[in-house]
């Protein structure tokens, strides 16, 4: 995590009008250091958020920037005509000399977008219309960059879903344990190896071609989306770093594992964690409003299959990171990677004793 002084530091290089009043923190991300100023100008208050991007997970910072400028410029093409056109996509504010980043003494790389403002997110789903929301939002992205060549993004995190990867990254992490933390999650690995042939169905189904290949976001969990406070609209969807070439059920998939837990993605009792049948019938069929139009049978039938397994890739992933001693996730204790595990580990075994029932 950057302080505050960097933020101050970095933050003068951006064109932005006034006087700067505040900085605040924002810890909702697991990835990114994000920062939130207040400016003042001719008073009146304008706020923006101020992202340094995570070097060690994005490789190529420039190239994430590029994607999102590309989609975020197609999106506001969509949304122009709408009279809240300015909450509907991310605004990428330039530096003083005309980039869409700032490059620091260490060399990370930062950027600016205007802050939207009067919205919520949530970690858990308030309401069946809040969640029949989010599937319409996710579905509404989706079609946004149907139209969208995925030729042009580049690869910012090569086979971030594939699920064989990510069971040969947990192996690693065993083989190595460095934070000798391997015999203590014993009962974690032997659920997760058993769920291991189903978990990668999807992705081998997506290399070989029975999915089609579309542009998708791939980390569409609920706090990635922005919600109206008084009509509960899923208003704009964030966090573009990882859109890449993929299939719509990553997607599908992520907005299930978090939508559908009765509890938070960190919850650490797990008496509170369930699958809530009902919120997975009213989000999914806001998505099909939105989406059944373009989904080949493959992907109809494929959305329940991929609420399970994006939770089983995330369950393996802070399994991963926790056995290799929380080298990829912003943790906020040391328990935090295992915490989350569970709650995915739970929130599967929740879906599977009613899988016959939705
Ligand atoms: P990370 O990759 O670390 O998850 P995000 O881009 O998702 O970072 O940003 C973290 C949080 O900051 C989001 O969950 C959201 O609450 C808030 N946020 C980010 N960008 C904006 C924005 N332009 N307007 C309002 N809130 C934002
Ligand atoms: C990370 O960036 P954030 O917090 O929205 C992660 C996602 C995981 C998610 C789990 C680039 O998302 O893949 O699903 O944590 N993003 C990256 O909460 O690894
Ligand atoms: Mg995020």
């Amino acid at each position: 995590m950057s302080n505050y002084d960097d933020a101050r530091n970095v933050i003068e290089h951006f064109k932005i009008d006034g006087r700067l009043e505040d900085i605040k923190v924002n810890t909702q991300g697991h990835i990114n250091s994000t920062f939130v100023s207040t400016f003042v100008c001719d008073g009146v208050r304008k706020k923006y958020t101020h992202q340094k991007i995570n070097k060690n997970v994005f490789k190529k910072p420039k190239e994430v920037i590029e994607n999102i400028l590309a989609v975020t410029s197609h999106i506001a093409e969509k949304v122009k005509d709408l009279d809240d056109r300015d909450r509907r996509v991310l605004k990428v504010v330039f530096t003083k000399d005309h980039k869409p980043f700032f490059i620091d003494e260490n060399d990370d790389y930062w950027r600016t977008y205007g802050f939207i403002e009067n919205v919520n997110t949530y970690e858990t789903i308030p309401s069946l219309e809040a969640a029949r929301n989010l599937g319409r939002g996710i579905g509404k992205f989706q079609c946004q960059l149907s139209d969208f060549d995925g030729a042009r993004l580049n690869i910012t995190i090569p086979h971030f879903h594939d699920m064989n990867l990510r069971y040969r990254q947990l192996e690693d992490a065993m083989a190595q344990n460095p934070a000798g933390r391997l015999d203590s999650v014993k009962e974690e690995i032997d659920f997760l190896m058993a769920n291991r042939e189903r978990g990668c169905r999807i992705w081998n189904d997506f290399e070989s071609g029975v999915l089609p290949n579309r542009v998708t976001h791939n980390d569409t969990k609920m706090n990635n989306v922005l919600f109206d406070p008084v009509t509960d609209e899923a208003v704009c969807v964030i966090d573009l770093d990882t859109i890449m070439p993929g299939t719509i059920l990553f997607d599908t998939g992520d907005m299930i594992r978090t939508a559908c837990n009765t509890a938070s993605e960190d919850e650490k009792d797990l008496s509170k964690v369930h699958f809530n049948k009902d919120m997975y019938e009213s989000l999914v069929s806001g998505y099909l409003e939105e989406a059944s139009g373009f989904l080949t049978k493959e992907e109809r039938e494929g959305i329940k299959e991929s609420g399970r397994t994006i939770t089983q890739i995330m369950a393996v992933r802070f399994l991963t990171d926790y056995i290799a001693g929380d080298v990829y996730y912003n943790i906020a204790y040391p328990e935090h990677n295992i915490v989350r595990a569970h709650t995915q580990i739970a929130l599967m075994k929740s879906m599977d004793e009613q899988w016959e029932k939705y």
